[in-house]
């Protein structure tokens, strides 16, 4: 049986409350009576005693004093004895007054009882059961509300048929109805009225309860926010509107069917996953920001999928409609952006709130196809705002989530999202999240998608309270939001306003419904829109008129009519129209290829280092543990000899960018000590509980924010959430680190979708750094790796294009490219690259492989000199041992990255290669550093050219780099490319090829480029026409099944075990230099089995590879 069900039935067996009121009253132990309350309570109330029992104990307590008293006045304590022979026995003292649920024994001497005489059982008896059915109706009322609008689905629990269960099986009669009933302080039904008729009572909870608003709350642990909610709910007269508001949420429903009527008229073929059966949405949006913009909010960022998106821009964003009728055109942007579709668009608005005559900022976040991803992206976002305003308790930036019921219930990362909803350094001091719950996703029901009752059940995890609200009702839901408004404000909590109404039409307006959900449909078909039956309702009750109705209707039409005829002069999409968080100010008077130096004084490094070894300033107080006590010294001691390891180059990364005014923040899973413990940012108090030190934040006087903070266990939300907060600020250092890189996979979505693309396909920046413990050290099966080879196989570098060469390659390099995926092998290194971000004109995420052995490494530690003045980024480190003092007489060059550089260095010590084989390290991969690379290749004019990789063949950077060093070996490379696309953020086109070709009027076959990859791939084969060896052509799509599928190409060592050092896997380029592999086998995972064999695949590539 159904959990909720049993404490249904326990709560109101008859039985059960008929034998507990007689022995209640037969107990002469007062100490048994107390056991037996607290026993009742926990039966009755279950886990939704919300209220501690303590308070309604606390007359028993009373009780079971004054009869332990009786019986022996040297029982109690004397002030007890001091109290009862006083003979005041009215109200204990010391304690709180009575409150919920029980009242004192003296007080049942209602109905009848003679005041003052004890009360009789029955009196007892019927009051109790009176305050069960205010709880029943409390806990339980929503399950019987009339929440759906086609009344179909209903949450209801079985054998529960009428809202008569919740009183039913208690011994009330007719001639019960016209009693009194003495109210207890949890309810507020009664007004100003302490007692009424239980007819009374019974009608106000039905109607508060079980009406269009089902309100679940009682699961919270908090009296003072469940009596808030009682009150906002119970008070008689909560719902009257006055005409003016009434006419108000009529205009505003007007416009919002208005609005899809419109584009259904104008676009009927188009997709706009419209929101017909849940209009209302856009006034309760409305009220949302109208109350909560009255109670000092300025700035409201919202998140929402598909459904009513357009509606959302048009009307509660007031976004110009022109411009949204502009995206139904299929024009060509005039700016940068990939034509992502129309309800995916972000924007940003300024405008007057006219009811409120405030100015309010509203942000509708861009986001992809994946639902509910953009909800940690939100809370980020508005984190950082809140952050940057110095609003630390959310009081003028707010965020509003909006919501599919199949997505709410079905994605985890909303559960993730939910629970960094209370964490210090995540919070956003309280989220209103608004369910579109049109009871179906795409095509599958309720009872099909989720387990719970409910859609919202996730959300009772945070104690956030639940308002469910029939969408059919305007006013039941304009009176939720404005509660939903006022609980944020005041409590600065999650809550969750459920809009259960339906779905018109298919999922998108070309679906068809009926061929899955038939007999909803039938009913869809038969009931009057929202608009129509409030607007029914207001003329019959005569605040309207049927004209006045019709003619709002009509003046909205014309305003998009209007509209609609200016879009139809435009002949571009402009994407910065549609920014969510422009970045004004940033990009104004740069030079987009000027890099800051990124070398500081040395001065500032030795501050900062000292800083970051010293003990807080109070140390005597500040018990500090032993070992950390001998980290700080051994920091000490680099500083002094002016050199860095990888926690210290990182500290100065930071505390060089705290000091320039730059704002840092790390998060992540155990962040602040570090994952190996090498980074202790944080020290602890070993006495005091919270005492903590973070000298990052002491560095200077004026130096900007630092802040440090171990996540949630969550990579999804977290990584959305940092991505959020990168995206408000370019002028930030915002980190997230994995516990170990593999475990980004979780955020796959977050690096797919919006760290990957979000440039190309929404023209937003973000300068985020992605810290991932890389390294095949032997630790856990597949684990290893932070899989490199997924993001390199994402950056958008094209392998076969060689820029042209100038001073500013590099930076060129940056601009163009979609993230950085670098793996540094030292700590000046690691430190540049961090500066870089800043120094950059521009921003672009930042992928960074990060070592664990080279932590402690003894050579991995940089000197100061590499990071002062004058110093930079080194995208590779040449050899500069005697192999690069000797060029022409090297035999063999090892390109690597990462931290193997330092097996193979030991290795060819041990070997004496020193001079006959040099080591390059490829510190940032993706953008490929073409022009260092064909330097370092032309510096070993005579070299053998190696890859050297730990991951496996297969993983690792290999299958990136192996086209890329043909390419600088050459400038070109002999390969075909037969997709046609050069490399790209993300997998979406520019625009259809369709639109592209007729937008731009050219002729389809004129240009091979602007043809569709497969028609140009099969037109350069038949035209017959061309040298396949001019490049132009072999560009446009050579395929020649014979040079792909001749079998000469296929290893002898296909299937080569593991273990043993694969073959190289050459491709000889033009200039008859090749670049060959050396390393692991390919493998289906990371695994390298036992450290026993991982060591043993390791030696073997360090031996293929030193070697000549
Ligand atoms: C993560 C993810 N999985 C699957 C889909 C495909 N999809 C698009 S809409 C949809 C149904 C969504 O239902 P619901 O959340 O109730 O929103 P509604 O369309 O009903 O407003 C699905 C499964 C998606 N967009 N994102
Ligand atoms: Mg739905």
């Amino acid at each position: 049986m159904h959990r909720a069900h049993t404490a249904f039935s326990l709560a109101l067996s008859p039985m059960a409350r008929k034998n507990f009121a007689t022995w209640l009253l037969k107990s002469s132990s007062s100490q048994q009576m107390a056991k037996a309350t607290a026993a009742a309570a926990v039966r009755t109330y279950n886990s939704a005693a919300a209220e501690p029992f303590a308070n309604g104990s606390t007359a028993s307590y009373v009780e079971e004093m004054y009869n332990a008293w009786l019986r022996d006045p040297t029982s109690v304590h004397t002030s007890w004895d001091a109290y009862f022979r006083s003979n005041s026995y009215v109200s204990p003292p010391n304690l709180a007054p009575v409150q919920a649920n029980t009242l004192p024994l003296t007080a049942f001497n209602f109905g009848g009882a003679v005041s003052g005489a004890a009360p009789d059982s029955k009196t007892i008896d019927d009051h109790l059961a009176v305050q069960a059915i205010i709880r029943s109706y409390q806990i339980r009322g929503h399950n019987i509300a009339h929440l759906d609008p086609l009344e179909i689905n209903s949450p209801e629990l079985p054998g529960n048929s009428s809202t008569k269960t919740i009183y039913a099986n208690f011994s009330f009669g007719e001639q019960d109805m016209e009693r009194q009933f003495k109210l207890p302080s949890t309810t507020f039904i009664g007004g100003d009225e302490a007692s009424l008729p239980l007819k009374e009572i019974l009608n106000r909870l039905e109607n508060v309860y079980c009406n269009k608003i089902g309100v679940e709350f009682m699961f919270i642990n908090s009296l003072e926010q469940c009596n808030w909610i009682r009150k906002r709910f119970e008070t008689p007269g909560v719902l009257n509107f006055s005409p003016e508001e009434k006419r108000l949420i009529l205009a505003r429903l007007t416009r919002a069917t208005g609005f899809e009527a419109f584009l259904a008229k104008k676009y009927s073929s188009e997709k706009r996953f419209g929101l017909e059966g849940c209009e209302i949405m856009i006034p309760a949006l409305k009220e949302i920001i109208d109350v909560s913009t009255e109670l000092g909010v300025e700035s409201v960022i919202m998140g929402m999928p598909h459904r009513g998106r357009l509606n959302t821009l048009a009307n509660v964003c007031r976004k110009p409609l022109n411009q949204i009728f502009t995206q139904f055109a299929g024009l060509e942007a005039a700016d940068d952006g990939s034509g992502d579709v129309k309800y995916h668009l972000g924007t940003y608005i300024e405008r007057l709130n006219r009811v409120t005559n405030k100015n309010i900022r509203l942000a509708v976040v861009a986001n992809p196809s994946h639902l509910e991803a953009v909800d940690p992206v939100v809370q980020g976002k508005t984190r950082a705002e809140q952050f940057y305003r110095g609003d630390q308790e959310g009081k003028k930036v707010m965020s509003i989530l909006i919501h599919g019921d199949a997505a709410f219930c079905g994605q985890g990362v909303v559960y993730e999202t939910m629970h960094l909803s209370d964490l210090p350094d995540y919070t956003t001091h309280g989220t209103i999240h608004v369910v579109a719950n049109n009871q179906i996703g795409f095509t599958t029901d309720p009872r099909f998608s989720r387990s719970s009752p409910y859609c919202t059940d996730v959300a009772r995890v945070v104690n956030a309270p639940i308002f469910h609200v029939n969408a059919d009702d305007p006013e039941a839901v304009m009176h939720v939001c404005k509660v939903a408004a006022e609980w944020r404000a005041t409590f600065h909590k999650d809550c969750v306003i459920d809009l259960v109404g339906y779905r018109r039409n298919g999922h998108n307006e070309i679906d068809e419904p009926m061929f899955t959900q038939p007999l909803m449909y039938q009913k869809i078909r038969k009931h009057k829109n929202c608009l129509d039956l409030y607007a029914d309702k207001l003329i019959a009750e005569g605040t309207v008129t049927g004209e006045e109705v019709k003619s709002v209707a009509a003046k909205y039409e014309n305003i998009c009519e209007e509209a609609f005829a200016l879009a139809k002069t435009e002949t571009h999409v402009k994407y910065k129209d549609w920014l969510d968080s422009p970045w004004s100010g940033f990009f104004e008077g740069k030079d987009p290829l000027k890099v800051a130096p990124t070398g500081v004084k040395e001065e500032t490094l030795i501050h900062i280092g000292n800083r970051f070894s010293s003990p807080p300033p109070n140390a005597a107080e500040f018990v500090i543990h032993k070992g950390l006590m001998r980290v700080l010294a051994a920091r000490k001691a680099m500083v002094d000899e002016k050199v860095a390891d990888w926690a210290l180059g990182e500290a100065m990364a930071f505390g060089s960018l705290l000091k320039e005014g730059i704002h840092v923040r790390l998060s992540g899973q155990d962040v602040e000590r570090g994952t190996f413990s090498h980074r202790h940012h944080v020290l602890h108090h070993q006495l005091v509980d919270k005492a903590t030190y973070n000298s990052l934040q002491h560095m200077y006087p004026d130096q900007a924010p630092y802040s440090v903070s171990n996540s949630s266990l969550s990579e999804y939300a977290v990584l959305g959430f940092e991505h959020g907060y990168s995206m408000t600020n370019p002028n930030a250092l915002v980190l997230w680190e994995a516990q170990f890189g593999d475990f980004s996979n979780t955020a796959q979505s977050i690096i797919d979708q919006f760290i990957s693309s979000g440039q190309s396909k929404w023209v937003r920046q973000s300068g985020l750094v992605m810290l991932l413990p890389h390294g095949m050290e032997g630790m856990g099966p597949e684990h290893s790796s932070c899989r490199v080879e997924r993001f390199l196989q994402m950056s958008s570098d094209d392998p076969d294009y060689f820029p042209p060469e100038s001073d500013e390659f590099g930076v060129r390099q940056l601009h163009d490219i979609n993230w950085i995926v670098a793996n540094c092998s030292t700590p000046a290194n690691y430190y540049h690259i961090l500066r870089r971000q800043i120094a950059l004109p521009f921003r672009k995420p930042l992928i960074l492989c990060t070592p664990k052995s080279l932590l402690r490494h003894p050579e991995a530690k940089s000197p100061f000199s590499e990071m002062s003045e004058g110093s930079e980024f080194q995208r590779i480190i040449p050899d500069n041992g005697p192999a690069g003092d000797n060029a022409s007489n090297v035999k063999k060059v090892v390109f690597c990255s990462g931290r193997v550089y330092y097996d193979l260095t030991k290795t060819r010590a041990e070997k004496k290669l020193e001079s006959d084989i040099a080591i390059v390290r490829v510190e940032q991969i993706s953008p490929f550093p073409f022009d260092l690379v064909k330097e370092q290749a032309n510096l070993y004019k005579n070299a053998e050219l190696v890859w050297a990789q730990e991951e496996h063949k297969n993983q690792g950077s290999w299958t990136y780099v192996q086209p890329r060093f043909l390419t600088a070996l050459n400038h070109s490379r002999d390969i075909s490319q037969s997709d046609g696309q050069t490399s790209s953020t993300n997998t979406t086109t520019t625009t259809d090829h369709t639109n592209q070709v007729s937008a731009t009027g050219s002729d389809p076959n004129s240009d091979p480029k602007s043809q569709p990859w497969l028609s140009r791939m099969f037109a350069a084969s038949n035209s017959n026409g061309g040298d396949p060896k001019d490049p132009a052509v072999t560009l446009g799509g050579d395929f020649n099944a014979a040079k792909h599928f001749d079998l000469k190409n296929v290893r002898h060592d296909f299937n080569r075990p593991a273990g043993i050092a694969a073959a190289p896997g050459a491709r000889i380029a033009k200039s008859g230099r090749k670049i060959s592999y050396v390393g692991r086998a390919c493998g289906a995972s990371t695994a390298t089995g036992s450290k026993a064999q991982h060591i043993r695949e390791l030696n073997a590539l360090l031996n293929d590879a030193i070697s000549t």
